[in-house]
This record gives structure tokens, C-alpha cells and sequence, in this order.
């Protein structure tokens, strides 16, 4: 109850930041966009990291006021970068399994992006595979939706559910983020050097564009590179970082 009730304050006192991180296309180094992250930037503790409540939030329902915060302010600080003479970046926003359930979602997202006038091509919904597990042929439908808008859809910390192969056969997705797990020693653990290939050669042979999380090292990036990753997340190449210091990043990367 005194989290929730904290949660709650922290939502009326805007207690919520975004932080962008940059997913890098590889070849050319090239920023491709950003996931926005959700901290809490609480007055006494500091950032607190969604892992301590974001599972909360789903359970009270607050999730949903939460999550229709996030997209908005990722889709306004999209179209701001845009404003300020940067190049178009898609911005990829996490979703929630609550938030993904309602039956207001997909009408929810085309209002955000009239609302804040971000091109829907500019965003990336980033979902779990279990999430998509729960009904299958409804989420089909769901995300048939979505990439007919034009907004692309992320498979989120691959390889980590609990679902079987069979149904990347039938989603109608574009991206496979392989999951940090994998990569942190996939350079010295045969079994993780596999499991990455295998996601690799799987998502080229299914037309998917493929992701590595947790990019740490220049040997992580130059290993996944020879093993035709296309594109790159981690803190080798940035940490996710409030607006004005993306800006900053951005203005030095240019
Ligand atoms: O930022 P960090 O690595 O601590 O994020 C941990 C997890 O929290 C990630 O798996 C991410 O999917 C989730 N997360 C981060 N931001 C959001 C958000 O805005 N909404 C939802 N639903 N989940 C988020
Ligand atoms: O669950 P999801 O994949 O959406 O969460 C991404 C999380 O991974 C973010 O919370 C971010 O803070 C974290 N992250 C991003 N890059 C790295 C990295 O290079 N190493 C580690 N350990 N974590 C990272
Ligand atoms: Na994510
Ligand atoms: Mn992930």
C-alpha cells in the first residue's frame, strides 16, 4: 500500500523522466533512434529503476496512466530532436502487457501521434514474447494494425520466454532484440556464441532485422559485426540519458 500510495504521488508530483538510449546501425555507426526508459527520479532516493516498479504499477492499474505518459513524452521529445534540425530517429517505447490488452490501445497510440504529430514510420513499439503469447490470434491482429499504420514492432529480450519458435512463424513483426544475457559473454562462452548465431542466421532467413542488447565492449561490437548483427544497443556506444543530454550527444555526433 505505501508504494502504491508513493507511486501514485510520484505520477501527480511528475516524478517520471525518460531516458533515451541510441541503437546504432551497423556499418556506418549511424544512430538509428532510441528506447525510451522510464526512471523515477525520486527527491530523497534518487533514480529508481523500473525493475522496482514497473511490475507494481501492472499490478494496481497504474501502469496505464504511467504508460500513456511514456508514449506521449517519447513521441513530443521525438518531434522536439526533429524541431531542432537533428535527422528523423524512430523512438522505440516499451509496452506493457496490461497496456497492450486494453481495447483501446491501437486508438490510444494513433491519438498520441496526432496529438504530438510524430510520423508513424518515427515509432517502434517494443513488446515480450509473452505478451504476445497470451492471445495469439488477437495480438496478430493488434500488431497487423500497427505495421499497417506504419509503426514497427520490436520482439523484446529474445530468447528469454517461454514460448516456442513456432510462432515467429505467424507474427507480424520487424525487429528481434536478442536479449543482454546472451551477449555479455558471448565472445568467451561457446554456448552463448551459439545461441547468438542461431538468432542471427534465423532472423536474416525470416527477413527480421536483428538487435544486440547490451553492447558493452568494442570487442562485443566488432565480434556481432563479423556475425552480421544489424543493429546495436549498449554502453559502448551510450548510456540511456535524459533529453538535454541526448541533445548534447547528438550535437557531438553529428
Ligand atoms: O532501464 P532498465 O534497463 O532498468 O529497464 C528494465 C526494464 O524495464 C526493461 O526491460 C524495460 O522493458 C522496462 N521498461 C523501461 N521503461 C519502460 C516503460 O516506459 N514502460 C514499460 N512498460 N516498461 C519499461
Ligand atoms: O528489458 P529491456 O531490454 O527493455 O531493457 C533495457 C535495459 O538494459 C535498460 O534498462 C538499460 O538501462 C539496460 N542496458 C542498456 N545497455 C546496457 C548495457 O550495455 N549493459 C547492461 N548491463 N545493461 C544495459
Ligand atoms: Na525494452
Ligand atoms: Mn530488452
Amino acid at each position: 500500500v505505501r508504494l502504491r500510495n508513493a507511486l501514485q504521488h510520484a505520477i501527480d508530483q511528475q516524478q517520471f523522466e525518460l531516458h533515451y538510449q541510441p541503437q546504432i546501425q551497423d556499418t556506418s555507426g549511424r544512430i538509428l533512434g532510441f528506447e525510451a526508459l522510464i526512471r523515477w527520479h525520486h527527491p530523497e532516493r534518487g533514480y529508481i529503476l523500473p525493475a522496482e516498479f514497473i511490475g507494481l504499477a501492472e499490478d494496481t492499474g497504474q501502469i496505464i496512466p504511467m504508460s500513456e505518459w511514456v508514449l506521449r513524452t517519447a513521441c513530443r521529445d521525438n518531434v522536439r530532436l526533429n524541431a531542432l534540425g537533428f535527422e528523423e530517429y524512430v523512438m522505440a517505447v516499451n509496452v506493457s502487457p496490461m497496456q497492450f490488452q486494453r481495447a483501446n490501445f491501437v486508438t490510444g497510440i494513433v491519438d498520441t501521434l496526432k496529438q504530438t504529430g510524430l510520423a508513424a514510420p518515427l515509432l517502434e513499439l517494443e513488446l515480450t514474447e509473452n505478451i504476445l503469447m497470451e492471445s495469439t490470434t488477437k495480438a496478430i491482429e493488434i500488431l497487423q494494425m500497427l505495421r499497417r499504420l506504419g509503426i514497427s514492432i520490436a520482439l523484446d529480450d529474445f530468447g528469454t520466454g517461454f514460448s516456442s519458435l513456432s510462432y515467429l512463424k505467424y507474427l507480424p513483426i520487424d525487429k528481434i532484440k536478442i536479449d543482454r544475457s546472451f551477449i555479455r559473454e558471448v565472445i568467451s562462452d561457446h554456448r552463448d556464441a551459439a545461441i547468438v548465431q542461431g538468432i542471427i542466421s534465423m532472423a536474416n532467413q525470416l527477413q527480421l532485422k536483428v538487435l544486440a542488447e547490451g553492447v558493452e565492449t568494442q570487442a562485443h561490437y566488432a565480434y556481432l559485426s563479423k556475425k552480421m548483427c544489424d543493429i546495436y544497443q549498449g554502453y559502448y556506444f551510450a548510456r540511456p540519458m535524459p533529453i538535454d543530454e541526448l541533445i548534447t550527444f547528438l550535437h557531438e555526433n553529428e
